[in-house]
């Protein structure tokens, strides 16, 4: 399928923001796949990211802030034809989202999950997100960010997830590469996309990312997760993005009898009279 077709609107983006290298990015790894845009939908929360859906001719839809997660999970159970993406934020995601995130690892459908971590609340001008740095100071941490920051890559390997990765919106050819790969995996697959906020960030900008990240090579054993879970506390002077961890695990659907050898749900035909018999049964 040709790039035109996944391409519409114009964006609601600030000029030089992050999101445009990822849109690229999606764009070019959904035009070199074999599908069409009804083949695939794309799903997000609420945030500058969650817009990713409008700007494409796929199915889309955006639920609730933090409920991105849920909406995708239901649509893949029901219709494992469909090509599921997440695009959403670090807030809805990592913020609202965290419970969602964490379970839904552990239940491993198979879905793709690109999120934008521009270490801030965005939409809502500049506030901290669980991934915001110690000490950055934003319109509310006034006095700078006292929380933790919240490591999503050692979260999600340490909640069992098969796929790991980290991309930069700063170079969308090698994000495209990571989203294919992403894509490909059987099972939930988390990319986290560290992403320049032009209008809010000014502590995680461009230059800092660019400065400090460098691209993992053949030489780092992806299945090895004790060395991907030390490279995703890695996040200081240098910080690594590529494919930290990936390893065939059995996917939601293989492991219920009621979704196993490409059983359709949403394909099924609906009985109201057997669901009335079966009421009635328990009375
Ligand atoms: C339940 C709920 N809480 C708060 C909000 C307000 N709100 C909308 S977007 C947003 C921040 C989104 O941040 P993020 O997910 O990081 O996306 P970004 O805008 O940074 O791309 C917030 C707090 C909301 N819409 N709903
Ligand atoms: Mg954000």
């Amino acid at each position: 399928m040709s790039r035109q077709a996944f391409q519409t609107l114009e964006t609601a983006w600030c000029p030089g923001c992050g999101n445009f290298g990822i849109l690229s990015a999606l764009k070019d790894t959904l035009e070199g796949l074999d599908l069409d845009p009804h083949d695939v939908l794309i799903v997000g929360g609420i945030g500058q990211a969650a817009k990713m859906p409008q700007y494409f001719t796929t199915n889309s839809f955006c639920g609730l802030h933090g409920r991105a997660v849920p909406a995708a999970v239901a649509a893949k159970i029901v219709n494992p034809r469909l090509t599921v993406i997440i695009n959403s934020g670090d807030g809805d995601t990592y913020g609202e989202g965290g419970n969602h995130f964490i379970h839904n690892i552990r239940r491993n459908v198979d879905i793709t999950h690109f999120v934008h971590d521009n270490q801030l609340y965005a939409l809502t001008k500049g506030q901290a997100s669980p991934t915001t740095m110690k000490g950055m100071v934003t319109p509310v941490q006034v006095e700078g960010s006292s929380a933790i920051p919240f490591n999503p890559l050692l979260m999600a390997l340490g909640a069992g997830a098969g796929f790991v990765a980290r991309g930069f919106s700063g170079k969308p050819e090698h994000l495209a590469g990571l989203m294919k790969r992403a894509l490909s995996y059987k099972g939930y697959a988390l990319v986290d996309i560290l992403q320049n906020c032009v209008s809010f960030n000014k502590l995680n900008t461009y230059a800092w990312y660019s400065s400090r990240i460098y691209e993992l090579d053949e030489s780092h054993d992806t299945g090895d997760l004790a060395k991907a879970m030390a490279l995703a506390t890695e996040f200081g002077d240098r910080i690594p993005i590529g494919v930290l961890y990936e390893m065939p695990l059995e996917d939601y659907h293989s492991k219920h009898a009621a979704l196993r050898d490409g059983q359709v749900l949403s394909g099924r035909r609906n009985d109201p009279d057997a669901v009335d018999r079966l009421m009635r049964s328990l009375v």
